[in-house]
């Protein structure tokens, strides 16, 4: 084990493996939220076909899961936006008693975020597709902003991205966006040299919004994907007030540098549990693990090892 900065790994990670789901080639990059008296989630199964579709699963204790081997059964309006194509990477976030599950989509015309709307993790509703193509990772803010609902998300292109920054968009009604306003982009001669994009949903603490998101390099070998952080103003969440130079976590377990695509830590969700941050992240696209920090030691790394602005 190497350079750890403020997470913490749980000794007993990975947490969840393939052999959760009888069809799962891998399962990993995932969304989970505190949910009744345990928690629930919506699970990134990469099939034994290679079809990437999306499980839901129940825990007690955030750490041992039963995971539904049958895929999400989304309750679709629309024929248009019924999902034929592979589903990945979903995130959650509750609003009032509302919790708002969306992923992206490969589409024919390149990769999308799709949404939809669940109380009870048995019965979704297939809302209207967030974003236009091409874009991969879309966070919804836990509250309204100035009135509106808000999002970050990552502008792409079809295939693996050579590129990529944040985004921060406005909605009256979760239907119509706008407002689209850059938030941060990639940071030369760093682990967040290639593109960056949004990990779970930001968490509102006492400086303004905090941000865990994943920065990746081109190494000669491939991408390598590490985890960051940033606080942006609470009234402007468009405004970067702080950024890690330093990176949060960074491939270095086995578990972590060996799989489907190596060296990947992609952090999906975050719980705040007292006055610890717990991260749930696919490891290397096969499996998932958790790590935690202590929220005041996080902000405080995130403020005192900063990079300035503006990005490039
Ligand atoms: C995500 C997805 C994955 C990819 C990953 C690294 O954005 O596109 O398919 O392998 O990044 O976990």
């Amino acid at each position: 084990m190497a350079n750890e900065t403020v997470f913490k790994r749980y000794k007993g990670n990975p947490i969840v493996t393939p052999a959760a789901v009888p069809r799962a080639n891998s399962i990993h990059n995932s969304a989970i939220v505190p949910f009744e008296d345990g928690y629930a989630g919506v699970f990134r199964v990469d099939e034994i076909d290679l079809n990437f579709t999306m499980h839901v699963g129940f825990s007690k204790d955030g750490i041992s899961w039963e995971i539904d081997p049958q895929a999400v059964n989304l309750d679709c309006p629309e024929e248009y936006l019924k999902i034929k194509d592979r589903t990945y990477d979903p995130r959650l976030t509750k609003i009032e008693d509302t919790y708002y599950f969306t992923w992206c989509l490969d589409s024919p015309q390149g990769p999308l975020i799709g949404m939809a709307t669940t109380k009870d993790f048995k019965t979704f509703s297939q809302k209207e597709n967030l974003t236009l193509p091409a874009n991969r990772n879309c966070v919804i803010f836990p509250r309204k902003v100035d009135g509106k609902f808000a999002m970050y998300s990552r502008p792409s292109d079809m295939g693996h991205t050579p590129f990529g920054a944040i985004f921060y968009s406005t909605s009256p009604d979760m239907v119509h966006w706008g407002n689209h306003r850059f938030v941060f982009g990639p940071q030369r001669s760093s682990w967040q040299s290639t593109k960056v994009g949004p990990g779970p949903a930001p968490i509102e603490i006492e400086e303004g919004w905090l941000l865990i998101y994943h920065g990746v390099w081109t190494s000669c070998n491939g991408y390598i994907y590490y985890a960051g952080g940033a606080i942006l103003d609470k009234y402007e969440p468009w405004k970067v007030l702080h950024r890690t130079k330093d990176y949060l976590l960074a491939p270095t377990e086995d578990y972590e540098r060996v799989g489907d695509v190596p060296n990947v830590v992609f952090p999906s969700s975050a719980v705040v549990l007292g006055d610890k941050v717990r991260i749930y992240y696919g490891c290397a696209d096969t499996c998932i693990s958790i790590a935690e920090a202590d929220l005041g030691e996080l902000v405080d790394f995130i403020k005192t090892r900063g990079v300035p602005e503006p990005s490039v």
